[in-house]
């Protein structure tokens, strides 16, 4: 009976997904979908990232946590448009579901926008089964959280397009695998594109914001 009712939820999320899909497609908005669990860095490597591009593409950010606009506030900082959704508002879910995403968009001005980028709420479970209409969607992944998580959470790396190894600043002071866990990704999506950063230095944030300008590229070349 539960299933059944899961199952349903799912469905309607899916409508309401590709309504999403096709209004981001009439604007030409590409959207990325950044999903991990909390703390891992997501907020963190999106700053850094945004710096990096927000002078050669439009770029707008819609955040969801639990509680707080703390991250709203961090990223308001980089000077694009960021809207915070508080999913405690509405019992506190532990992913942002398509409605919520048509919702919080209609704050944004989607003609002015290139690249839309949803950082989910942290969880490495949830999310992952909820589509809201994105092009692409990243994992994030810290050194700090060990290298079996693949292998434990497997649809988030399935689902995901690319995983990005946050803190690799701190290797130095872990016994942490990183060629181990870049085996345990590959293992659960085979060839999925790793990129190995540090939203502390900056190092290979560039290679992953790349990543993105091109992604946002060739989908208005394809419009
Ligand atoms: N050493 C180090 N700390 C980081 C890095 N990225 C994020 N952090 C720290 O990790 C914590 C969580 O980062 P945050 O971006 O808020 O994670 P989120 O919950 O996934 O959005 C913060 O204290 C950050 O300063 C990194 O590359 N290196
Ligand atoms: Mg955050």
């Amino acid at each position: 009976m539960e299933i059944q009712v899961v199952k349903k939820v799912l469905d309607v999320n899916d409508v309401m997904a590709a309504q999403n899909r096709k209004r981001f497609a009439d604007h030409n908005v590409f959207v990325l979908n950044v999903m991990s669990s909390p703390g891992s860095g997501k907020t963190s490597t999106l700053e850094k990232a945004l710096d990096r591009i927000k002078d050669q593409v439009s770029c707008a950010v819609i955040v969801g946590d639990v509680c707080t606009s703390n991250d709203a506030e961090r990223l308001s900082a980089a000077g694009v448009p960021v809207i915070q959704v508080n999913t405690d508002e509405f019992g506190g879910d532990c992913h942002l579901a398509a409605h919520v995403i048509d919702n919080a968009a209609n704050g944004l001005d989607l003609e002015k926008i290139d690249i839309l980028i949803v950082e989910n709420v942290g969880n490495l479970v949830c999310p992952a089964e909820f589509d809201i209409g994105e092009d692409a969607r990243a994992v994030v992944l810290s050194v700090t959280e060990g290298e079996d998580k693949p292998e434990k959470y497997p649809l988030m790396f399935r689902v995901c397009d690319i995983a990005i190894i946050n803190k690799i600043d701190l290797l130095p002071y872990l016994d942490y695998d990183k060629n181990a866990a870049i085996e345990h990704i590959q293992r659960v999506h085979p060839d999925m594109p790793v990129f190995e950063v540090s939203a502390k230095t900056g190092d290979g944030i560039g290679e992953w914001a790349e990543w993105l300008k091109e992604k946002a590229a060739s989908k208005k070349a394809a419009a």
